[in-house]
């Protein structure tokens, strides 16, 4: 809607609304369930479902086409083939290495600790520019700098890998279906209700089987029907993924098969328990192995995975999983589908409902496959981003609960050997962070607990680890109480056995701020949900430990003249050096959140002026010939060095890590870490943000998927919001660099991250609130023009709704779930009306023209409208108009208001003009005789400005 038509509707408005309009809409921040007779609808009906992903093929490539489901623990991947489908299960805890029979297992670390002499000699050989420029001589690219590894790597032994868990078959080749001969085939996942089917036609029969993983009830959940009875004939086996040594027993008269044994690596008891019921027909067993369902009606299964695995230092075991899968399976199997399917549903929608995200699109009648083949040739349909959007968010609900481990680099799905997945660990220089930049910012801080449990869970092995690789011994490391240490270390490849020490190549195995990124999402659960308790228990005491292992280990360093991460890298490229910019900003982060935390909650007044003193030596950023942020120190124009007397020298291992995306391009933008998800670069600091825009720049569109996701959050703090959305385009066209046609996001290989930092990203352009205040709509492109979103939080836990025509704000809406003072910032904010629910103006503040605080009662919400200065005039017009016709204003008075009114609308188009456009306004109320209403549109105006 243009401005222009805008304006006639406010008019037309105007006569059945005399006074001063701006219509509240209905919060519904934190929305109730959908409705539910939706989720039964028939999925063959592709319309009136934007977030319905559908095919019209059974699964054959799985990274590309399966449709993932879970619950946080146990996953499942339905392929969905007519004529045997195939259910491959995952179970989130199931993994090789760690303790094992025979194994010495020490996280990783070195078995005797680098000495402080050992540091220092390495430290000055670094920093010494007589005949190299990086110190050491390089080892040649992609190799090792010979001695980090030698003085500071541990071991590989016991790092493993996620293990694969297997599947479950159902085979109906007895009754003659087979994937040829059915027909209209349809198979789904509807995001709103979690609840994947597939349908099909055979011999006259219509088949349907829908899919879920239920939180509430901890079991998957498969319902096969059929449109007349005794149609279903099936025989289902398990199989086992290699790595893990099981049996399988079928037992007919209780209806379950157990398939339980061993990982070989490792000895983790590991179980996966199926539990069916028939209506109509009969089950029996034919070889102790598997059961067959004969000439049924409907057919309900479930299955429950679960191992031994206890997230305990240092044995990292638990109970034997059986009593508990078993209690699960017949709990479930008791309480019958329907019930199964309803706490399904009120669990994952009260979660998944509360961020709605529309930015146009209609629901497109074409397969999503298709749909994404197109999007890549160049038909962007806004349908894709709406889509990819709320994926994110879904994952989030599916992979990370309470209770269990986050999110791995496959989120918990995958099939076959991990080591084509990169071990699907926990990489800790960008990965894993990533998965959980949506959780907070979309409304969904559950899905983050998980994460601030292992990261906490990580403090005893990291602490060892910074004794080993860094000399920073904590005294009784595996007892100090929290708080007390001297700090813990999680360098890049991490395993839920408390791995965190560095091993592998030098470029991406140390990783020395990794704990410290870390604390960043940590630290960010307690500024969403202002969870005091969180804070002052959780987060501070793991933040001090960090500063002091700072304290402790940074180094002046002659040559650069300033406090240093050294040795330190730049993740996965370029040479060991000293005092790297990602190193930098990370270390000035942490001091950053442990000054704020300490402040916050009223402690370590000493401590924190030693923070202060060291946080301001570190000079993180800095600015390279070509304008751009210097990811080294020695960096002079971009993949070029000097230092001391020697000659400029092209960077050695720029551009290392063996996969795509490399060199001047090179996948990690690691240099602007103080950019997002930093503070340290900001619209406030112009100078560095032009630099990362340069450096952003450099970088160019290309990327891994995880890449891609990364820059468009980056981008996003720069508030360009076209060349955001140009990364946005590039992610969803990205296909095996970018999102597949499931919508998982590839690196290649398959790699979870991409599809959480795109979701993050997506919301960094429509709100942002890093800085301490909430900046709605930072980066809207133009792609995006009408729109309206809801439930989005700032920090300071308040939820956001927002509505935009034409790229103009309409509507905010602000609930206050912990009360406070908000701030908040748009063009333009200081001339609308804030109201409160019940429709009372609200006094808020200006600070200048683009910024208003007011103060906010918990619970209540807050809707801040943008329609006044037009409507207010166009609304004051009309009554003067109104007045003068029917004789309550002369002609002449009338005049005269309207040349005041006239004058006023002068003044509001300059945004310092409150105070005269108020006094215009008071002026114009008492020119003759003006009516009541007048008076009061005039005052309603006035109030708008202030
Ligand atoms: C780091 C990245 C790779 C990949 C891997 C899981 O090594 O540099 O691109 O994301 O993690």
């Amino acid at each position: 809607m243009n401005m222009r038509s805008r304006f006639v509707l406010a008019l037309r408005a105007l006569v059945v609304l005399p006074l001063l309009a701006s219509a509240i809409a209905a919060p519904g921040a934190l929305g109730a369930p959908l409705d539910q007779t939706e989720t039964t609808a028939h999925v063959a009906d592709p319309k009136g479902n934007p977030l319905r992903m559908w095919y019209t093929n059974p699964v054959s490539d799985w990274e590309n086409q399966a449709l993932v489901q879970g619950n946080g623990t146990t996953g499942l991947m339905a392929f969905g083939n007519p004529g045997r489908d195939r259910l491959h299960f995952n179970e989130k805890t199931l993994w090789r290495g760690g303790p094992a029979q025979g194994r010495t297992y020490l996280g990783g670390n070195k078995a005797t600790a680098i000495t402080p002499q050992q540091l220092n000699d390495y430290r000055l050989a670094l920093d010494n520019k007589s005949t190299n420029v990086f110190g050491l001589p390089p080892t040649g690219v992609g190799g090792a700098n010979q001695q980090l590894t030698s003085l500071m790597f541990g071991n590989t032994g016991g790092m493993g890998m996620y293990q694969d868990f297997g599947d479950l078959y159902l085979d109906f080749g007895a009754t003659g279906i087979t994937d040829a001969t059915a027909s209209n085939y349809v198979r789904d996942l509807d995001m709103s209700t979690a609840v994947s089917t597939v349908e099909f036609d055979h011999d006259g029969v219509h088949y349907r089987r829908e899919y879920f993983v239920s939180y509430p009830d901890q079991v998957a959940v498969v319902r096969l029907s059929a449109s007349e009875p005794g149609k279903l004939t099936f025989t289902t086996s398990t199989a086992a993924a290699s790595g893990l040594t099981t049996t399988a027993t079928a037992d007919p008269n209780e209806k379950r098969i157990t398939l339980a044994g061993q990982v070989n690596d490792n000895q983790m008891r590991a179980e996966m328990q199926l539990k069916l019921q028939n209506e109509g027909g009969t089950v029996s067993s034919s070889d102790g192995r598997t059961l067959t369902v004969n000439a049924a009606d409907t057919v309900t299964l479930v299955y429950s995975t679960g191992t031994n695995y206890k997230n305990d230092y240092p044995t990292y075991r638990g109970e034997d999983p059986h009593d508990k899968i078993t209690q699960r399976v017949d709990s479930a199997i008791a309480s019958g589908y329907g019930a199964l399917r309803d706490r399904h549903l009120a669990d994952y929608q009260e979660l998944f409902s509360r961020v709605k995200f529309d930015v146009g699109a209609t629901v497109p009648d074409i397969p999503t496959d298709q749909l994404m083949r197109n999007y890549r040739t160049g038909s962007h349909d806004l349908a894709v981003d709406q889509m990819a959007y709320q994926f994110g968010r879904y994952l989030s609900i599916a992979g990370s609960r309470d209770g269990d481990l986050p999110t791995n680099l496959c989120g918990l799905w995958m099939i076959g050997s991990a080591g084509a997945f990169w071990g699907a660990d926990y990489h800790f220089n960008v990965n894993v962070q990533m998965n959980y930049w949506p959780a907070m910012i979309t409304n969904l801080a559950e899905t983050q607990v998980p994460f601030n449990e292992f990261v906490k869970s990580l403090v005893v092995p990291g602490r060892l680890t910074a004794e080993r690789s860094a000399a920073v011994k904590t005294e009784d490391f595996a007892s100090a109480p929290l708080g007390t240490g001297k700090g813990f270390l999680i360098n890049t490849q991490v395993n839920p056995f408390g791995h965190t020490a560095p091993i592998g190549s030098q470029e991406y195995g140390w990783n020395i701020g990794g704990s410290s990124w870390v604390m960043q999402n940590l630290y960010d659960y307690y500024l969403f949900t202002g969870d005091e308790t969180f804070l002052r228990d959780t987060a501070y005491p793991m933040l001090k430990e960090m500063a002091a292992f700072w304290d402790e280990y940074l180094w002046y360093s002659p040559y650069q003249k300033r406090l240093t991460v050294a040795p330190g890298v730049s993740a996965e490229q370029g040479p060991t050096a000293v005092g790297t910019t990602y190193d930098q900003s990370l270390v000035w982060e942490l001091y950053r959140m442990a000054i704020e935390a300490s402040e916050k909650l009223g402690v370590d007044a000493d401590l924190r002026a030693v923070w202060q003193d060291k946080q301001s030596q570190l000079d993180p950023i800095l600015i390279g010939e070509q304008g751009q942020v210097k990811e080294w120190f020695e960096e002079t124009s971009l993949g070029k060095a000097q230092a001391g007397d020697l000659p400029e020298v092209g960077i050695w291992n720029f551009g290392a890590g063996g996969s795509a995306n490399q060199g001047s391009v090179h996948r990690h933008t690691s240099q602007l870490v103080g950019l997002f998800p930093g503070t340290l670069i900001s619209k406030d600091t112009p100078e560095w943000m032009d630099a990362a825009i340069k450096s952003l720049e450099q970088r160019s569109l290309n990327g891994t998927g995880w890449s891609k996701a990364m820059k468009i959050n980056m981008y996003a703090r720069t508030g360009r919001a076209e060349d955001t959305y140009s990364m946005v385009r590039a992610m969803l066209a990205g296909n095996r660099n970018g999102l597949m046609d499931n919508l998982l996001d590839s690196h290649p290989p398959f790699q979870i991250d991409g599809n959480f930092g795109l979701t993050a990203g997506m919301t960094e352009m429509l709100v942002q609130s890093q800085l301490g205040y909430t900046q709605f709509l930072p980066a809207l492109p133009s792609a995006w023009k009408d729109g309206n979103v809801d439930g989005l939080v700032a920090r300071g836990n308040f939820v956001l709704g927002m509505e935009w025509a034409d790229g103009a704000a309409t509507e905010f809406r602000v609930t206050a779930r912990n009360g406070g003072t908000f701030v908040g910032e748009y063009p333009g904010i200081a001339r609308t009306v804030v109201k409160d629910a019940d429709g009372n103006l609200v006094a808020a503040k200006a600070n200048g023209s683009d910024k208003i605080s007011f103060d906010t009662t918990e619970g209540q919400t807050y809707t801040i409208a943008f329609e006044p200065v037009g409507v207010g005039f166009a609304n004051v017009s009309w009554h003067v108009d109104r007045a003068e016709t029917v004789g309550e204003l002369t002609s002449s008075a009338a005049k005269q208001v309207r040349q005041h009114i006239a004058q006023a609308q002068r003044l509001a188009e300059s945004p310092a003009s409150n105070r005269a456009v108020i006094v215009q306004l008071d002026d114009a109320a008492r020119k003759g005789r003006a009516s009541a209403e007048l008076v009061k549109a005039l005052d309603a105006l006035a109030a708008t400005f202030r």
